[in-house]
């Protein structure tokens, strides 16, 4: 062949090869979040990214220099599949002080694309991969010194989709840990530079997920409803530590360990995540409360800020989860059941209304959870003490609360046949229940005090 025509047409054939493939902006979404799932086939993908060096809260009145992947730490996620060819385009911001480039785990090739992402502030950098191989990784700023920008907060996660997708979940959240060398010790207020020696010794003053302690907490804590699956994008941007990465209450019931894209165990309770790793993790929420995310290394979790919230909405289970249903006194010598003297837990409260406020925070914290709030109860199960006519005879209702209750008792006409516990309050604390509960609801309205209830242990 013409070796004119054959170059021709080996470049026709790479353009018609190319142009079969859609050219999109990839989607980048800050962590907790995660871009949607892809539903799609290969394509030429562009990802535009920005760092940028930012002071940001680190904690309450703790102040950070931030090196940032997208003004964020950690950096965005960033969704492609396999097969997808992928143009990278990162920009340093003008006011930097440092260039930074990226290593992304996803590509194959020198440096994961750190030198050709190599970037001095105000340029822009294009480099471009092949996404080979599926699966969750780390990407993170490999400038040297590498462990600084790492420890300045330059990381966060690329997920390669297998061709087909993962399988469908309702919830997906993008969760990195990783750790912060300060001057100061942990929550000393004011700006905080970074410490290489502390770095280098590997220790940390902070570990945090998704860049700050309390970034998963009260309003800003994860959420599902009763039933939902959940799958957690679970990073570690270290630069040292590993992960013992553990949600308090819940087992995942599936483990993508490492990050690699096949689940290789079930009903796994901690799971390592190592320094540059990550992992998925899927589990069913059975039962409604707040479940806690924590580095099990547990002085990070309540010292340092590993610490992450799921709230959980929805129909209790009292199958899978019953609450506490007693609290009795122990006596490994056995006999009858005694609680401590009185006088020791506490002195007598005065007033009426005081013993009345009193006996309110024992119903909240003892008896709301059966009889509910306002004492409504719940028809089948537990009986009603608002309006309860079992309560006019005052030493019946004394004895429930002190020893509890089996078999069936009637109580404003309806059956019951439940079993109330005895729950090892003191003299004092069930007359001021009883009391509360007689203030309250329409009820009698008598005083009890805790002589009449100590007549009857
Ligand atoms: C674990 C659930 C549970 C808790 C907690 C509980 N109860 Fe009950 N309670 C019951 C059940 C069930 C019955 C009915 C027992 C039966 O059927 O024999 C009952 C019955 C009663 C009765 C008699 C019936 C009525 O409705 O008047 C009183 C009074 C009472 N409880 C008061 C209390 C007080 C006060 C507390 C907190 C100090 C408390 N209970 C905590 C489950 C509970
Ligand atoms: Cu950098």
């Amino acid at each position: 062949m013409n070796p004119r025509i054959g170059v021709l047409a080996a470049t026709l054939l790479l353009l018609a090869v190319a142009c079969e493939k859609p050219t999109i902006e990839a989607e980048l979404t800050f962590a907790p979040n995660v871009p949607a799932p892809l539903d799609r086939g290969p394509a030429h993908v562009i990802i535009k990214l920005e760092t940028s060096e930012v002071e940001m809260q680190l904690a309450d009145g703790v102040t950070y220099t931030f090196w940032t992947f997208g003004g964020h730490v950690p950096g965005p996620f960033i969704r492609i599949r396999q097969d997808d060819e992928v143009e990278f385009r990162l920009s340093n911001h003008p006011d930097s002080k440092m260039p930074h480039n990226i290593d992304l785990h996803a590509v194959t090739g020198p440096g994961g694309g750190a030198v050709s992402s190599f970037t001095a502030p105000g340029h822009t950098s294009t480099f471009r991969f092949q996404a080979l191989k599926p699966g969750l990784y780390i990407y993170h700023c490999a400038t040297a010194p590498v462990g600084m920008h790492i420890a300045n907060g330059m990381y966060g996660l690329v997920l390669v989709e297998p061709s087909g997708g993962l399988p469908e979940v309702d919830r997906e959240y993008y969760v990195l840990q990783s750790e912060f060398y300060t001057k100061q010790g942990f929550g000393k207020p004011g700006h905080q530079p970074f410490d290489m020696a502390k770095a280098i010794r590997e220790d940390a003053e902070y570990v945090v997920f998704n860049g700050a302690v309390g970034a998963l907490s009260d309003e800003k804590a994860l959420k599902a409803k009763v039933g939902e699956t959940v799958r957690l994008y679970v990073g570690n941007g270290g630069p040292n530590l590993v992960s013992s990465f553990h949600v308090i209450g819940e087992i995942f019931d599936r483990l993508y360990s490492e990050g690699g894209i096949h689940p290789n165990q079930e009903n796994v309770q901690t799971t390592l995540i190592p320094a540059g790793g990550a992992t998925m993790v899927e589990f069913q929420v059975d039962a409604p409360g707040t479940y806690i995310l924590v580095d099990h290394s547990i002085f990070r979790a309540f010292n340092k800020g590993a610490l992450g919230m799921l709230k959980v909405e929805g129909e209790e289970n009292r199958v899978v989860y019953s609450g506490k249903v007693s609290d009795e006194i122990y006596r490994p010598e056995g006999g009858a059941i005694q609680t401590l003297d009185d006088d020791v837990r506490k002195p007598e409260l005065e007033t009426l209304a005081q013993r009345i406020e009193a006996g309110k925070n024992v119903y909240e914290h003892n008896c709301a959870a059966c009889h509910q709030m306002s004492g409504q109860g719940i028809p089948g199960s537990f009986p009603p003490l608002a309006g309860s006519d079992y309560l006019r005879n005052k030493q019946a209702s004394i004895r429930t609360v002190l020893h509890g209750l089996k078999g069936p008792v009637t109580v404003n006409g309806k059956q019951f046949n439940g079993v109330m516990p005895a729950l090892g309050l003191s003299d004092s604390e069930i007359a001021n229940v009883l009391t509360y509960i007689n203030s309250k609801w329409n009820n009698p309205g008598y005083e009890i005090s805790p002589a009449e209830v100590r007549s009857q242990r």
